[in-house]
């Protein structure tokens, strides 16, 4: 059967006006990553941590999928074989697409999850440091967030997907960030076709067999339909 594996970053749900990270004035420049994006900045600051993500998970569920997370969803749909959708966004906008197999490398805002004892709950929309975990009592919820220096979620699956693709898409990443940005070179020693959608080549962009420049709610559509 055969697999599309798709890697998307901040800039598939730019346009549905959640902020990129590393453009002007995006998420990086307001924060320092150290500060809101680290277990060591959790420790030092629980409560700043805790309202960056209470922020996003506002903006998030106000946020609409736009054309480019559409065009994931029919060709999950239409495709014959499977489509699975690895996204290091938190935000559910592909799900609010309509993807059905989607996985959050880097956890996801609904999620909250506890820290003395794994245990993982839907997440209220504010959430405040020392809220219960519900499964043991502690007083040690946290975001549900992969930070710099945790290891990403299910990397060995996501590892099955690369081996296995057929084509392998990345769409609105730098590349900057890794395990993620090391996908593309995973897909090609696959075999995979592989094709990068973004406003310009990711820092990862020579890999690519092809690259479609343009907002991916324009290029994506062009691309599946
Ligand atoms: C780990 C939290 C190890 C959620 C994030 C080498 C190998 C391995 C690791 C490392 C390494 N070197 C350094 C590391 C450590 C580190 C890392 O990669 N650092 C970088 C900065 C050098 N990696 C880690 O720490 C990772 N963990 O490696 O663990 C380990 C091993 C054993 C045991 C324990 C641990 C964890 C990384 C996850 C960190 N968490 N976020 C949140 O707050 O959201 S990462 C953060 O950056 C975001 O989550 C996001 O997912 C990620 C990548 O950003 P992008 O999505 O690419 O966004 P960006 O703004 O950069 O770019 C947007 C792009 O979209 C641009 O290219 C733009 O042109 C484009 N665009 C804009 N608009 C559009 C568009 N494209 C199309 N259409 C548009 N309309």
């Amino acid at each position: 059967m055969k697999k599309i594996a798709i890697l998307t970053g901040a800039g598939i749900s730019a346009e549905s006006g959640l902020g990129t990270f590393r453009a002007e004035g995006g998420l990086w420049a307001q924060h320092r990553i150290e500060d809101v994006a680290t277990p060591e900045g959790f420790a030092r600051d629980p409560r700043l941590v805790v309202n960056f993500y209470n922020a996003r998970r506002a903006q998030a569920a106000k946020a609409e999928p736009n054309e480019g997370h559409r065009a994931l969803a029919r060709l999950e749909e239409a495709f014959g074989g499977e489509v699975i959708v690895i996204t290091q966004n938190v935000d559910d906008l592909h799900e609010k697409a309509g993807s059905q197999k989607v996985m959050h490398m880097h956890g996801a805002l609904k999620s909250a999850l506890c820290a003395a004892c794994d245990h993982r709950w839907p997440a209220p929309l504010v959430m405040a440091p020392g809220d219960i975990c519900p499964a043991c009592n502690s007083p040690a919820a946290r975001p549900d967030i992969v930070w710099f220096g945790e290891m990403p979620y299910d990397m060995d699956e996501i590892f099955e997907h690369l081996a296995s693709a057929d084509v392998f898409a990345s769409i609105g990443t730098s590349g900057n960030v890794y395990p993620a940005a090391g996908f593309v070179a995973e897909a090609r020693r696959a075999g995979a076709q592989t094709v990068e959608f973004n406003l310009e080549p990711s820092l990862q962009g020579s890999q690519f067999d092809d690259i479609r420049i343009g907002s991916a709610s324009e290029t994506l559509p062009v691309w599946v339909d």
